[in-house]
């Protein structure tokens, strides 16, 4: 019998020819040369500007340096670090010595650490002062330890690396370009956090298929100034804003941390074009009462991804920045990242409708698929997104169960977003299959959380699920089964929790319930409980 025809979307976009067999570094600075003078960093915490040709050789320093620390090809270093200029030469030091850059987040709890070091082998990490005391176990184990800033008696600083002797620039190492570059970890559609392994070859095609070709789908050029407040740890800002910008020679206005006014003032100041956000920042724009004291007409464009963006909220800032175009990119830690993009950030732009992800990226195909039968299905129809290309993931470290699960045999990797592809190629992303929270677009894993309360003594059965919310679109909350004579109260729990996880993961609320409800299987039904939460 004939296979029934598979329903494939494509960019509505040529592809392009991508030069997917450089190395990641190679690639960033392939154009670095025409404009070695051009501001590269601009850091809103000191005001330094760093130029294209300071960060190329500085990045070689570090690959350099970490010759001399002993890290060797294929080695992970973890960058434990809020948005700086050392952030960057770092990244793409580690790239050129052929090791791996894993990213975590410097307000991570100590066990948060620890388990990414671990399942990592992190060998060298790289902070700053404040976070040394939480690395008590990685001191202990003799992993090396760097600081970035003030200089720790006992720790290593990062002059080490900054000021090492060029000449020992590694020049001999071979890097194929299936090597992985970076690790940053996410839960993906089930589960713990694990490293996604993203070759030099997965993050060139994901940076080409945005900024590259003779038309561009998210158009950036050396006139612009791109915004960086998102953390560069998390895929998104590392991706669209700091490797697409490099590549097109756009500077990049970096911003450690998130406060409104001190954000208006920076885009003012410097002429800010780009600005990448989530939604509660576009949120705080747009309820911030002195915004119209700055003069914002500088920002063309402004890319909102990590979770949806309504239409009001979308309307909103389009009042404060009439001179920008609005637009949201799609993405997701192991698919590269990014699956669709706004098309209106075209160098020649078509317009899209409110609420859309923008069409599938060239150099791709997307399918969307039905989540009982896994049948391809045409436009219009609901089901998980499917996408396929080079930029994908190479696989979860040493998993090969949990890579089973989201990339099938074919090479397609199944997001667990629930989507549609419309009559214009748009994608509009509806619910999702997978357990993951979003926390203002941080991920929050739910598994992880329950491991937790289950572990507590008054506490027999936990599911954790999100419960929507205005300003951080989603919250996770609790539902609790008591241990027999237990009488464990919603603060206990929340205390037990809060202490032992960055902020996001905090749990919100807790209901007590007598049984979660399962599946024959001893699956939690997750969307019984949301069910629940909506009827409350
Ligand atoms: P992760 N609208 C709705 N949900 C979204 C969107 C969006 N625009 N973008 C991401 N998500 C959700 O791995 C979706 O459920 O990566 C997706 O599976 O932390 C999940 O977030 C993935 O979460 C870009 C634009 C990267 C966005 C990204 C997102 C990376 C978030 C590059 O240009």
């Amino acid at each position: 019998a004939d296979a029934p025809t598979e329903h494939i979307f494509r960019s509505p976009l040529p592809d392009i020819d991508v030069p997917d067999h450089l190395t990641l570094h190679d690639y960033i600075f392939q154009n670095a040369s025409l404009y070695p003078d051009k501001p590269c960093i601009i850091e809103h915490s000191t005001g330094r500007e760093i130029s294209y040709a300071e960060v190329e050789t500085a990045s070689r320093r570090v690959a350099a340096g970490l010759v001399n620390l002993g890290i060797k090809q294929g080695d992970v270093v973890m960058l434990l670090l809020p948005n700086c200029y050392e952030f960057v030469v770092l990244f793409l030091g580690i790239s050129m010595r052929g090791a791996v850059a894993t990213t975590a987040n410097p307000l991570y709890k100590p066990a948060e650490i620890h388990r990414q070091v671990q399942s990592a082998k992190v060998c060298l990490i790289i902070t700053q002062a404040a976070y040394v005391e939480k690395l008590a176990e990685e001191c202990e184990q003799h992993i090396q330890i760097l600081t970035i800033d003030s200089v720790v008696e006992g720790f290593q600083h990062v002059s080490a690396l900054l000021e090492a002797d060029e000449k020992q620039f590694p020049h001999d190492v071979v890097i194929n370009s299936d090597d992985v570059v970076a690790l940053p970890f996410s839960s993906g559609t089930t589960g713990l956090p694990k490293g996604v392994m993203l070759t030099h070859k997965s993050l060139i095609t994901s940076v080409a298929q945005q900024v590259d070709g003779e038309n561009p789908n998210l158009h950036f050029s050396t006139e612009d100034v791109v915004l960086c407040v998102l953390p560069l740890i998390h895929i998104f800002s590392l991706n669209s804003v700091l490797l697409c910008s490099m590549r097109a020679g756009s500077s990049v206005a970096i911003m450690q941390r998130f406060e409104v006014v001190a954000l208006l003032q920076f885009i003012q100041k410097y002429r800010i074009s780009v600005i990448a956000v989530v939604p509660p920042i576009v949120m705080s724009i747009t309820k911030c009462p002195t915004a119209d004291q700055f003069d914002l007409s500088s920002v063309r464009k402004v890319l909102s991804g990590a979770a949806p963006m309504g239409q009001t909220l979308e309307d909103a800032l389009r009042l404060r920045l009439p001179n920008a175009v609005i637009g949201q990119g799609y993405g997701m830690t192991e698919a590269g990242p990014v699956l669709s993009m706004c098309s209106s950030f075209a160098k020649f732009p078509t317009p899209v409708k409110p609420g859309s992800c923008g069409t599938v990226v060239r150099n791709a195909e997307m399918k969307i698929v039905d989540t009982e039968t896994g049948v391809s299905l045409p436009r219009n129809q609901a089901g998980e997104i499917c996408v396929r290309g080079k930029q994908i993931m190479k696989g979860y470290l040493n998993n090969v169960e949990a890579t089973a699960i989201t990339v099938d045999k074919e090479g397609w990797l199944h997001s667990g977003d629930v989507g549609f592809v419309d009559d214009d190629g748009e994608v509009f992303i509806v619910d999702r299959v997978k357990e993951i929270i979003k926390y203002k677009g941080f991920q929050v894993p739910p598994a992880e959380l329950e491991a937790m309360l289950i572990g507590h003594p008054g506490i027999h059965d936990a599911a954790v699920v999100p419960e929507p919310d205005d300003a951080a679109g989603e919250l996770p909350v609790a539902f609790v089964v008591r241990a027999s004579g237990s009488d464990i109260s919603e603060n206990e729990i929340k205390q037990y929790i809060s202490k032992q996880v960055v902020f996001y993961k905090r749990i919100c609320k807790v209901y007590f319930i007598d049984a979660i409800p399962k599946s024959p299987t001893g699956k939690i039904l997750r969307r019984e409980l949301r069910r629940k939460l909506a009827e409350e």
